[in-house]
């Protein structure tokens, strides 16, 4: 089954929901009999990016090579998922141009950070407010608002279905040919 190769990047907040709503979309794709393939913390900073801290510089190279890697997953044809913070709109708009934007699709999963904080999944607020952590995003750290994304969801608002149907939809209608 062919489709035209896309990389969809979810930016928010740590807790914002998006590795939870990128691997529902990931799933649909998947039973879809659609190749993909999904990038995020887990098997990015442990591997090439191990190296990066959080502080701004190494978060732009992080995105840099993420961007990259995603890159060539699309020469290969794939649909790739990114979830990261990516903070910085210049980092996200330099992935953008390394892609294509006819390729890119931005999601901002726009939770507000009050709800983030609530459920505080790693206790990695709570740190940043005590100052154990000193770079942390939202808290002691910035996170620059996409000023024109794609999508935008809010977890707050809208159910996990409602918003994975509603990518999953914009994906579709980009991917075919
Ligand atoms: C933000 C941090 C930080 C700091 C560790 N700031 O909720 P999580 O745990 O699983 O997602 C966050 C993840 C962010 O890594 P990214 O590679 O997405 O960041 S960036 O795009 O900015 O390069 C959080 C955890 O790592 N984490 N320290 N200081 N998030």
């Amino acid at each position: 089954k062919h489709h035209k190769p896309l990389l969809i990047w979810f930016t928010g907040l740590s807790g914002s929901g998006k590795s939870t709503i990128a691997n529902e979309v990931e799933q649909t794709l998947f039973n879809k009999g659609i190749h993909t393939y999904l990038l995020d913390g887990d098997n990015v900073r442990k591997g090439i990016c191990s190296n990066l801290s959080f502080s701004a510089e190494d978060r732009s190279e992080n995105i840099r090579r993420i961007g990259e890697v995603a890159s060539l997953m699309l020469d290969a044809g794939l649909v790739v998922l990114a979830s990261f913070v990516s903070p910085y709109r210049k980092d996200r708009e330099n992935v953008k141009m390394i892609i294509g934007s006819t390729n890119f699709v931005e999601v901002f999963v726009n939770t507000p950070i009050e709800e983030c904080e609530r459920r505080d999944i790693k206790g990695l607020y709570k740190k940043a407010r005590k100052g154990e952590i000193t770079n942390f995003t939202g808290v002691n750290a910035p996170y620059e608002l996409p000023l024109a994304p794609d999508i935008e969801v809010d977890t707050t608002q809208q159910d996990l279905d409602t918003i994975v149907d509603l990518i999953v939809k914009e994906i579709l209608g980009k991917i075919e040919r």
